[in-house]
Order: structure tokens, then sequence, then C-alpha cells
């Protein structure tokens, strides 16, 4: 699930459902994010407000390093260059792994997906992999052949079959409404004599009751995509998806194999990838890192919301789900290499080696290290369904050094504040944050808005990284209460992403926003 296609999250909800529509739009509304609830009517996270409180005290900082997991990050982009880790210890391109860390010529971070010359672009969907590898493991065997011992693995082994194609038809079903909602678009201009726009979409007069619903779908998806962006964001969708279905079918666990070298069912590699850090496709990383940490006041772009800090990246998210083993090692790598906040935009359904990775959780745990990780893109109760990985570990102790966060957008309203698309949780997500319309840096030197809880996740991760940075004495768990304990309130009902209303309450533990300007004021205070 690593991509956040938001076209996606919405076309595979049904025709009727609908967008959100964002009432602040346009250049006024760059770097929202950093705006504050009292001082700018904005839930932004405050990051302007906090340096202002900061400065008037004198505080100085210490720089943080932070973690990056993610599809890969363009280290050279002219905002991003000057934050991105420097591995001091490592010397460049000399094939000797000159800090003994186990990585060779690692100096900003290290790709868990790549081999000698290749790297992973697309994987499969986990459930493809698990469901290869089960009906490989119980080929030719009669339930009535299976020894008790391995009845419950047999009965796992069903349920993933179901649940995999049910989750291969549903992609079907999503492409198909995409398809719909393009050739919509083409009768629209047939009809307009013009190119498809917001205004022929509500001149458009319908011929049947299903183009009647696609357009009033449509006007929603326009409040979110503009229209000229559309084709782009349909034929990236449709890609995606077809790809995913593709890849069920290939023997991924080969290809991976193949590419980067290791078995990855074999967990007790560590050392395997390469030094390419940006990879095939660094749109994503490159995003998140942007929010963490783009350099701030430099008449460049766009400002991070952390002012001292460095990027550590770490590639380990293709396009398609991540494998548990590299998301470990992304983390131990992360931990021993530094990294005081580990940022976690990305997450899936299905996790056949959780214990690994709820390994490498208590491991960053027990080195002080906050992992801060995205709710996820699908409209979902986490409370019903939690996705991974998750602060609940397998042996039935939840992880205190992380930070589960859902999406939010800039607008004042309570149908539209919290991000249609985004998961959410009464007892299982902390807060929300900025993540609807973030324009924040992309690859080729350039910029563009995204929306998801991936962009949430680094507004969090960047507010934490601040106060790690202006107040290093707080542990990991610390810098999580501070942050639970002064989330900026919202008293209105809200729209959950369910469609019904809500009180913040009933979406978050906290009920609130991250806001680092509350937790400096409430920091300072403490002194
Ligand atoms: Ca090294
Ligand atoms: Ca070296
Ligand atoms: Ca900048």
């Amino acid at each position: 699930m690593t991509k956040n296609f938001i076209l996606s999250t919405f076309v595979g909800l049904s025709l009727v459902s609908f967008a959100q529509k964002s009432e602040t739009e346009g250049p006024e509304n760059l770097n929202w994010y950093l705006k504050d609830p009292k001082a700018d009517g904005v839930y932004g996270t405050g990051a302007t407000k906090a340096y202002e409180m900061l400065n008037a005290a004198g505080k100085k900082s210490t720089t943080v390093i932070v973690a990056v997991i993610d599809s890969g990050v363009e280290t050279d982009h002219p905002d991003l260059q000057d934050v991105i880790w420097v591995n001091e210890d490592e010397i460049p391109n000399n094939g000797i792994d000159d800090d003994k860390n186990g990585y060779i010529d690692d100096v900003n971070g290290w790709s868990f997906l790549g081999g000698p010359t290749q790297d992973i672009d697309k994987e499969a969907l986990e459930l493809a992999r698990m469901y290869r590898l089960e009906s490989e493991y119980f080929k030719g065997k009669k339930v009535e052949n299976i020894p008790s011992s391995e009845l419950a693995r047999f009965g796992t082994y069903e349920k993933i079959k179901i649940a995999f194609e049910k989750e291969i038809s549903e992609k079907e079903a999503s492409i198909k409404n995409i398809k719909m909602l393009s050739e919509y678009m083409q009768r629209v201009e047939k009809q307009a004599g013009v190119p498809f726009s917001k205004e022929t979409n509500a001149a458009y007069v319908p011929e049947t009751e299903t183009d009647k619903r696609i357009q009033n779908r449509m006007k929603s998806i326009l409040e979110m995509i503009p229209a000229d962006q559309l084709n782009t964001e349909i034929s990236g969708a449709l890609k995606s998806m077809q790809s995913a279905i593709d890849l069920s079918k290939l023997d991924a666990d080969s290809i991976r194999t193949s590419i980067v070298g290791d078995n990855p069912n074999d967990f007790s590699s560590k050392i395997y990838g390469c030094n390419r850090y940006e990879g095939p496709d660094a749109f994503h990383g490159t995003h998140v890192s942007g929010i963490i940490a783009a350099t701030r006041n430099n008449g460049m772009g766009v400002d991070g919301v952390a002012d001292n800090v460095r990027i550590m990246v770490l590639r380990a998210v293709p396009d398609g789900d991540e494998r548990d083993k590299d998301v470990a090692n992304a983390i131990i790598y992360a931990v021993d290499n530094g990294a005081k906040v580990i940022n976690m935009s990305f997450g899936k359904y299905w996790t056949p080696n959780k214990d690994y990775v709820d390994a490498a959780i208590e491991y960053a745990r027990s080195k002080d290290v906050l992992l801060v990780h995205a709710a996820g893109n699908d409209a979902k109760d986490k409370d019903v369904e939690d996705s991974y990985p998750t602060r609940r570990l397998n042996n039935k102790t939840t992880a205190p050094n992380w930070i589960e966060v859902g999406a939010s957008s800039s607008s004042k309203s309570g149908k539209a504040i919290i991000a249609e698309f985004s998961n959410y949780g009464a007892t299982t997500v902390d807060f929300f944050a900025p993540g609807v319309d973030i324009y924040s840096t992309v690859p080729d030197f350039n910029y563009e808005n995204a929306s998801g809880t991936s962009m949430a996740c680094p507004a969090t991760a960047g507010v934490a990284a601040l106060i790690r940075s202006y107040f290093p004495e707080l542990s990991a768990s610390e810098v999580r209460e501070v942050l639970m304990a002064t989330t900026a309130t919202y008293k209105k009902t809200v729209v959950a992403p369910n469609g019904e209303k809500a009180k913040m309450k009933d979406l978050c533990i906290t009920g609130g926003f991250v806001n680092a300007a509350n937790a400096v004021t409430y920091l300072l205070e403490k002194k």
C-alpha cells in the first residue's frame, strides 16, 4: 500500500461515494501545514508559532536524525540536499565498509530493495506472496491427511486464499470504475466540443442514470484533482492496479532473489541491498522528506516542519506491498546508525512475519527511538481492522515509542476537516495532522501537491523531531505523551470518513490535532 493515489482510493469505493471539498486552494495555501489554529485559524501543526516562541525564549537546538523508510529520496533536490544525513564514518565509493556497520558505502542511508545493478520497483501484494508460498506448501495435500499440528496453518491458508481472491476482484472492479470515469470524460468532451473541465462537467446533460451518478461523483473528484491532471491520475491509478494484478500471478520471491540476491523468507540475513537511495520512483519518499525537513527560509520552494534535522534515507517500500523483512531491517539500521525519529508512511493489512517486525519495534524502544506511523488511506476504523506494522505487539504489550496518525485538511468546516480517505480509530489512532493538499518536494528538482496519511505522518514526525531537537532531555515515549497532552482541540461535530457525523473523540484517542506551538508552550512553562 505504499503509494497514495487518492483517485484509486475513492474510485475503489463505489461511484456514489464522494470526495471532500477543500475550501482553501491555490498558492495562498502554501505551507498551510505550518500554520496554527489559534494564531491563523488554520489547523496546521503550529510549527511557525513554535519557532517564534523558541526564539523568544533563546532556546538552542541539537541536530536530530530522522529516518525516512520509504520509496527512496532524491537526495540532490536543491531544497533537500543540505538536510540529507551523511554517514561521516563511511568513505564514499571505496567499496569498503569503513564504519564496519555491515553496509558498504552507506553514505546517506541504505536501500534494502536493490542488488549489484538492479532495483526492485514493483512488488506483489503481501496476500499474493503468502498465497503462493502456502499453496506450494499444501500442494496436493487433502484436509484429512493434514496432521493436527498443521491444522491451524491450513486454516490460515484457507483464509488467505479467500482474502486474496477478494482483493484481486476488488482491484478489477476499481479498474472498471476508473475506466468508466475515463469514458465518461470522453462523452462530456464530445458533447461540449472542448477539453474536459469543471465547467463542461457541470454543463453536461447526462444521457443515462449511470452518467448522472458519474457526473455527481466527478464534481467531488474535481474538488480534489484539477481537471488537467485527471488523465495523469487515471493512468497512474490504472497502471498501479493492473500491475498489482499482473504481479500477483508471478513468483515474486524468485524475482526478488534474482534482483537483490537474498532469500526474502530467510530472516537471518540482514546484510543485503545497495546504496542507490533514490530507486526507480522517489516521488513518495521525496515528498515525505520535504514535509519533515525541506530547508527553511532559503527563499526556495517549501519549508519543512523541523529546522535542525538530517534525513536518513532508507529504501524499503516498493510499488506494491513492502516486506516485513525489509521493514524490520530498515528500523534496525535506523536505530543502529543514530536516528531518533523514524517516519513510516506505509502499511498493509497482512503481515506474515509480525514477530520479526515486533522485535525491531521493541529494539527501537530499548534505544529510545520514536516511530511515527501513517494510519492508512482506506477510510477504515482501525479499532475494527488494524494495519501493519502496528504498536500492538504479539506479546500483548503496546509499544510506547509509537505515534499513529490520521490525516486532516486545511478546511475549518466540520464537514471537511477530516480527510475522507483517512483511517481512524477511537483507541488506535493518536491524533490527526495535515495530510490534504500538502505542497512539497518531488523528484527532478520539483514540487507538487499530494494528499494522504503518508503526508500527515511526516508532518507529525517533523513536530516530534522539532521537540526532540529543542528538548533533547525527553525520551521517545515522553515526546509522544507531550504531543498527546497538547493537541489542538476541535469542538464542532465532524464528518467521519465513513460519512457519519462524529466527535473527534470518536475518531482518535486525544480527539485533537498535533500542535507544536501548544507542545512548546507546555514545555517552556514546565521549566
Ligand atoms: Ca558502512
Ligand atoms: Ca566506504
Ligand atoms: Ca525551502
